[in-house]
């Protein structure tokens, strides 16, 4: 097998990556990294030293790629498969880009702040820092909300990267901030994104790892 995924099963960006490898039964040896573990997190940052998941290695083409969507890009140009995860329109493709980074930077990216900020030590919390996050989020699920009243994925009909990076970012998001009755719009966009099989798959597998996720 030629792709092998770095990755932690209940990792938010982690499932962006998976759920572009189970759109397209991408075949993949899933390798768990597990960061509590100075031996696995020591190896993993050999590999890229950043030290974030998923990292995506391609041993047919010699090729390490970590980023979520930049590992998408990849699949999509040496990997495709019938769920085309960026348009070959340019215009498309430059608007599916805006929208993945529109989930990632102002609704997962936020999310991260809420959640990591209950896993500091004790008295090095960052209340207003936690504040301005949660503001991330109202303001951009407050765009998300008109935007979805007429869709049903991100770019339309077509379901594309966009997507992948909605699903985890959303999931999350409405963990921290729900918000089924105040955007009802985004929370049937959510309905929709957990009926797919692809991420119902993430998610599930995740199941026997959700007592790590940290409670308030
Ligand atoms: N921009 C990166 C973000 C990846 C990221 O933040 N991954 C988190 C897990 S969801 C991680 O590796 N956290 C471990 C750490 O920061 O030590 C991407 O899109 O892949």
């Amino acid at each position: 097998m030629s792709l092998k995924l770095y990755f932690h099963p209940l990792s938010s960006f982690c499932w962006k990556a998976l759920v572009a490898l189970y759109e397209n039964d991408t075949p993949f040896e899933p390798h768990l990294v597990d960061l509590g573990d100075v031996a696995s997190n020591a190896a993993f940052k050999k590999i890229w030293p950043i030290g974030k998941f998923p990292v995506l290695r391609d041993e047919a083409r010699a090729q390490t790629i970590p980023e979520s969507s930049i590992i998408i890009e990849y699949l999509t140009q040496h990997y495709p498969g019938r769920t085309k995860l960026v348009p070959e329109d340019a215009d498309r493709a430059r608007e599916t880009r805006l929208r993945d980074r529109f989930y990632d930077l102002y609704v997962h990216v936020p999310m991260q702040k809420v959640v990591t900020d209950r896993l500091r030590p004790e008295g090095m919390n960052d209340p207003y820092g936690v504040e301005q996050a949660k503001a991330q989020i109202l303001t951009a699920l407050g765009m998300i909300e008109p935007e979805m009243a007429t869709k049903t994925w991100a770019m339309g009909e077509a379901f594309t990267m966009a997507d992948c990076a909605a699903a985890p970012a959303l999931y999350y998001a409405n963990l921290v901030v729900p918000f089924s009755t105040t955007h009802e719009n985004a929370a049937a966009y959510l309905g929709r994104l957990l009926d797919r099989p692809s991420f119902a798959r993430a998610v599930r597998e995740a199941e026997p790892y959700r007592h790590l996720f940290p409670k308030e």
